[in-house]
């Protein structure tokens, strides 16, 4: 019988190309308190509803982040905004949770633009670059407060839930 000789870069080649297509792309939960949960890549945000938010770093610098409104993410996921955020659903929050184990939380009225204009997103670019790995690729960008504490980076979850 004749051996078949391939070369072992070959093969180391063909199983590294196996291996990167079965690595999932990085991507945020959404879930918890809504219809529909859902996971959503950059590929899945650039398809929504993209608008531009304003936060100043540490050094009080501006920074433009591009994202999509928070309340659109959570409209999909079927959570009650809108109409739906009155009587005991104003008792429900988005806990955000990070790689990091940083955490922080909004009421769902802090996202809702019937009640602010200080509109949330969830970014994933910047300065037309996607986020550096240190800060993304995903970070939600809470305009609008004398500190950029709860604008948490490296955002794995939004997660609903109700207080009790
Ligand atoms: N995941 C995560 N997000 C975070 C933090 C953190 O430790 N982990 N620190 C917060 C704080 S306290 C600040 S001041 C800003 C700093 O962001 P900047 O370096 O882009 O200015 O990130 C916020 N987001
Ligand atoms: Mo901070």
């Amino acid at each position: 019988m004749k051996l078949i000789k391939v070369p072992v870069a070959l093969i180391l080649a063909i199983l590294f190309l196996i291996n990167a297509s079965a690595q999932e792309k990085p991507s945020v939960k959404v879930h918890g308190e809504v219809k529909t949960p859902l996971t959503l890549t950059s590929e899945d945000l650039s398809k929504m509803k993209r608008v531009t938010a304003m936060l100043k770093d540490h050094d009080g610098k501006e920074i433009s982040y591009t994202g999509v409104p928070v309340q659109e993410i959570l409209e999909k996921a079927g959570a009650t905004m809108g109409k739906d955020l009155r009587g005991p659903n104003l008792a429900k929050y988005l806990l955000v949770k990070c790689a990091d184990g940083y955490k922080v939380v909004l009421a769902l009225a802090e996202l809702d633009n019937g009640f602010t204009d200080r509109i949330v997103i969830l970014s994933d670019e910047s300065g037309g670059k996607p986020l550096p790995v240190d800060k993304g690729p995903f970070r939600l960008i809470v305009p609008g407060e004398k500190r950029p504490a709860r604008s948490s980076f490296q955002v794995l979850e939004l997660v609903v839930k109700v207080s009790e």
